[in-house]
């Protein structure tokens, strides 16, 4: 906790001027202040370096470059990536853990009025992340599971984030938070929001920039705390 709110404390301070921390401490102009260590990510325009390859219909394909027809992917327990053609493949994916898969099923056969408070939207599934990159849980999804943050240009998603949804399924599952940021060049500091689950942001035009502006298409680093 004293380290999220040091680095929230920083991250609300410019770098250029003289930062008075509450513990006292004096950070001059000039030297680097103490915050967590940096995103290693991909320059802007370049090929990243370590792009996530998945299997999609047999063969795999490197999500960096293109996700090929793709309509989701999804991160595995093992790490693998898998990529789907339907909602269905997705949701059928032995290497899905089961629990995951029958809490996804039973919000899905819940009456409507149930289903509309309680399910999580198309093609999301329980205790994921689940990322899309059309404002209105649109678009092409990616489901994020582990801890860590993600260079979602290794994932072919970098500026195209445009809704965010976390369904809680299970509640003994740690489901922490997530926080979004976009890479700013020096002296600008980069942007960062967290998102608190449960629930959903269906639209990222909605969701204040700091210091003007929306979230869409900004999106460079997506981080999964679960700890
Ligand atoms: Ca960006």
């Amino acid at each position: 906790m004293i380290r999220r709110s040091l680095t929230a404390a920083l991250a609300a301070t410019a770098s250029a001027t003289v930062l008075v921390l509450t513990s006292g401490t004096v950070v001059h102009a000039g030297e680097e202040p103490i915050a967590e260590p940096s995103v290693t990510a991909t320059p802007a325009g370049e090929a990243p370096a370590n792009p996530v390859i998945a299997e999609y219909n047999g063969r795999e394909i490197n999500l960096a470059e293109s996700w090929e027809g793709a309509d989701s992917c999804t991160e595995l327990p093992s790490g693998e990536v898998h990529c789907y053609d339907s909602d269905a493949e997705a949701l059928a994916d032995p290497e899905l853990p089961a629990e995951i898969r029958e809490q996804t099923l039973k919000a899905a056969a819940a009456p409507a009025g149930a289903r509309a408070a309680a399910a999580p939207p198309a093609r999301c599934v329980a205790d994921y992340w689940c990322l899309y990159m059309k404002v209105g849980y649109k678009g092409r999804l990616l489901r994020l599971h582990s801890d860590g943050k993600k260079d979602l240009a290794e994932w072919g998603c970098r500026d195209k984030l445009s809704a965010v949804y976390y369904w809680v399924g299970r509640y003994s599952v740690n489901y922490g938070d997530a926080k979004i940021t976009d890479l700013r060049s020096w002296p600008v500091e980069d942007r960062v929001r967290r998102l608190d689950p449960p629930g959903g942001w269906s639209d990222f035009t909605n969701l204040d920039y700091p210091g003007g502006g929306h979230w869409n298409n900004k999106v460079d680093i997506f981080e999964v705390r679960r700890a």
